[in-house]
This record gives structure tokens, C-alpha cells and sequence, in this order.
């Protein structure tokens, strides 16, 4: 018979969850530090909620009072096929099938019910970037990756298009011991690379970071900033419309991604075929068909029309 923890990652494995980790629930206190430095430099720009619920966001009781252990589960988007970049604008990978948030939430939900079925009854909660959450530091710690100078989790074996939820549970379950090395060495190619500048190693206190000014990326120019008024040059966006994989997709570990099988996130069929007149010219009604349940949509179809035009 297997263990409570062997039985959630065999199901978390049988969901297409690619890897899973166990950590014993902690406080984060040299984290919250870090982001409270990062905050008060002002990268985070408009994303006012970074500011909030500190205590909660690094002290995984206070979300949920009883936490003992955390399941971090990784999912892989990379699609089967890309979007042709000839005359065409660019959406981020992440956001050519259905939102990741209610794709993996079931999944997490699913999971649970079934380890209450086969243990009892215990405390759960699936989140999903839904929550103040750090997903990469728990991810590091559980030993899926490392956190890598494009700031993202980066997986040895798989690269880093996949996207990080977890559950929460009241019960001990046995935390790993793996431990994953920072790769990146001296390989600089994400921050090279970056159309803004936004990427910069600091070393300015004694231990290196891998640090993002979020206002500079073009994932938060084109999803995140509400303004009319662009900040940045138009030359810079290179086409992204909504997201940006740049950084990603420069990394060596992201060179051979194996494409995801969640059907989920398969793209809509008309997607791959407009063209960058079709873009100018995409009415409200074929923007809502094209992108409904996917995360484009959550930005609307104003916000996309207000990305075209920056790069017109
Ligand atoms: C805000 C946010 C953004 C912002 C800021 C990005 C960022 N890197 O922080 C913007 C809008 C720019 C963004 C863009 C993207 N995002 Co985003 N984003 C988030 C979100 C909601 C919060 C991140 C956050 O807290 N940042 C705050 C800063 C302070 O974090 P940080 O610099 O990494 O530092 C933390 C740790 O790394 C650590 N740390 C770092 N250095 C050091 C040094 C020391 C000494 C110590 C002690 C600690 C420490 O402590 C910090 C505290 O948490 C997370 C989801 C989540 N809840 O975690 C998703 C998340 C990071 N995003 C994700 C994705 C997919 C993207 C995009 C790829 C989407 C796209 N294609 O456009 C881009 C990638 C851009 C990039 N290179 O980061 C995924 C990443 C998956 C992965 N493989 O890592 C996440 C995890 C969502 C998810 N659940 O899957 N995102
Ligand atoms: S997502 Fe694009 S703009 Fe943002 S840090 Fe990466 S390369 Fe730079
Ligand atoms: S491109 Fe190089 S430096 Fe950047 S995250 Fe990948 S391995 Fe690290």
C-alpha cells in the first residue's frame, strides 16, 4: 500500500502533472526581505497587490491556518506548434490554449478528493497563482528547479514552460531532500538578450540575485499597464502583442521543450492563421470567439486593440 505522500504523486503524475514536490510548511523569512527590497525600489510599478499581505505570503499558516505541508506541482503549456512570426504579431506561449488557473485548479481539486477517499478526511487548498503565494521559492525549495537569471523557475530536464501551482494540506507528509543546483553559471543569453533591459544580475550585497524591473518587461507593458501611454520605445515590443517568451526561449534548457499533452491548452484552430492586417482589423465578436477561457481574454478586447495600435 503506498504512503499518503507516494499516493498524491502518483495522482498528481496520472494528472500530467510532469514533476511534484513535498515541503514541510515554513516561514520565509529571508525571502519576504527580498521582496520587501524589491518593492520598495519600485519594480513592481502598478501591481499594487505585490505590496499587500506580506506576512501571509511567506508564512503559508496565516493563508491557511494548520498548513503542515506543501505540494508544488508543475504543468507544461509548451505548445505542439508556435504561431508563424512572418508579418505577425506575438502572444506569449502561456496564453494560446485555456487559462492555466482553472485548468490546473481542477486538477489540484480532483487530486485531493481522491487522497480523502483512500485516508480520511483532512484540510486542503489548491491554488493556483490565486493567492499570495512566492510559486518559485517553494518550487525551488521542494527541488524542481532553480530560480534562473530570467527570474523563472528553470527545470533541468524540462526548461521552464510550465507553470507552478500547489496544494496546501493540514497532514505531515514526507518532504523531499532534493536539492537542484543553480545552472546558469555564467551563461547570460535571457539577459542579452531582452529587448528593455529588464533582466540585470545585482551583486551589490554581497550575495548574487537575479533581479527583473517588472516595469521594463514587456509581459507587464502588454498584460499588466493599464495606461494609454506607453513607456516604452515601439521598436522594443518586437511584435509581442500580449506576454512576451524572449527570455525563455533563448535559454539553452528550453531547446529541445517536449510539447505539452493537456489538451486544454491547445490553441484555437484560427489563431495561426492571421496575419498582422487580420490583427488590425479583428472585430469584438471574432476577438471573444478566438480567445474565450484563455488568458487573453482576461486583459480584453480594448487592451489587446491598445497593444496593436503601440506597435502600429
Ligand atoms: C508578478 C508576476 C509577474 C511580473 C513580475 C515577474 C517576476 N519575475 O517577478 C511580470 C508581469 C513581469 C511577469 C511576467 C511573466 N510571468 Co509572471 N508572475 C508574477 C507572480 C504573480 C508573482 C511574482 C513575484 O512575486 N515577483 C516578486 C519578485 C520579488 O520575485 P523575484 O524577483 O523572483 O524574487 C523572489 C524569489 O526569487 C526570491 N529571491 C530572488 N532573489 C533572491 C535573493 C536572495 C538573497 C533571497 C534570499 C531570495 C531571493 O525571493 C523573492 C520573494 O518571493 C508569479 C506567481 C506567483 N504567485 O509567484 C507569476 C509567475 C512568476 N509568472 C510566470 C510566467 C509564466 C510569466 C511569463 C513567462 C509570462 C509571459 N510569457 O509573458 C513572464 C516572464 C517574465 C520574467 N522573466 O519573469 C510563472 C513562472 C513559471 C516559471 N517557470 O517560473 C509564475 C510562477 C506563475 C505560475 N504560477 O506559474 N510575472
Ligand atoms: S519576458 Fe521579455 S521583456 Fe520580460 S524579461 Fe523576459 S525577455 Fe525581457
Ligand atoms: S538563458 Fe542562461 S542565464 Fe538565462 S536563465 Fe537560461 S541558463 Fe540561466
Amino acid at each position: 500500500m503506498l504512503s499518503f505522500s507516494e499516493y498524491i504523486k502518483q495522482e498528481c503524475a496520472k494528472e500530467g502533472f510532469f514533476d511534484c514536490s513535498i515541503s514541510n510548511s515554513h516561514v520565509l523569512s529571508k525571502e519576504k526581505q527580498y521582496h520587501k527590497e524589491w518593492i520598495a525600489k519600485g519594480f513592481h510599478g502598478n501591481m499594487r497587490y505585490l505590496e499587500n499581505n506580506l506576512d501571509m505570503r511567506f508564512h503559508p499558516n496565516l493563508l491557511m491556518p494548520g498548513t503542515k505541508s506543501i505540494v508544488t506541482v508543475l504543468l507544461n503549456y509548451y505548445p505542439q506548434e508556435k504561431m508563424p512570426i512572418t508579418n505577425n504579431y506575438r502572444i506569449a506561449k502561456y496564453a494560446y490554449g485555456q487559462d492555466y488557473h482553472y485548468v490546473v485548479k481542477d486538477k489540484l481539486n480532483r487530486i485531493a478528493e481522491k487522497c480523502r477517499e483512500e485516508f480520511g478526511n483532512f484540510e486542503y487548498r489548491a491554488f493556483t497563482d490565486s493567492a499570495p503565494i512566492p510559486d518559485r521559492v517553494w518550487a525551488e525549495k521542494g527541488g524542481l528547479g532553480w530560480i534562473g537569471k530570467n527570474t523563472l523557475l528553470i527545470n533541468k530536464q524540462h526548461g521552464s514552460f510550465f507553470v507552478i501551482a500547489h496544494l496546501f494540506i493540514d497532514k505531515e507528509l514526507t518532504p523531499d531532500k532534493r536539492y537542484q543546483e543553480d545552472l546558469c553559471l555564467d551563461c547570460t543569453k535571457c539577459i542579452d538578450a531582452c529587448p528593455t533591459n529588464a533582466l540585470f544580475t545585482d551583486t551589490s550585497t554581497g550575495s548574487v540575485s537575479y533581479k527583473i524591473d517588472a516595469r521594463k518587461c514587456l509581459s507587464y507593458q502588454t498584460i499588466e499597464n493599464k495606461s494609454t501611454e506607453k513607456d516604452i520605445p515601439q521598436n522594443e515590443f518586437r511584435n509581442w502583442i500580449f506576454g512576451c517568451d524572449i527570455c525563455q526561449d533563448v535559454c539553452p534548457f528550453n531547446k529541445n521543450p517536449e510539447a505539452t499533452s493537456i489538451k486544454e491548452f491547445t490553441p484555437h484552430p484560427s489563431l495561426f492563421s492571421l496575419r498582422k492586417a487580420d490583427w488590425h482589423t479583428l472585430k469584438p465578436m471574432d476577438f471573444g470567439e478566438m480567445f474565450r477561457g484563455t488568458p487573453v481574454k482576461r486583459a480584453g478586447y480594448m487592451g489587446l486593440v491598445r497593444n496593436i495600435e503601440w506597435l502600429s
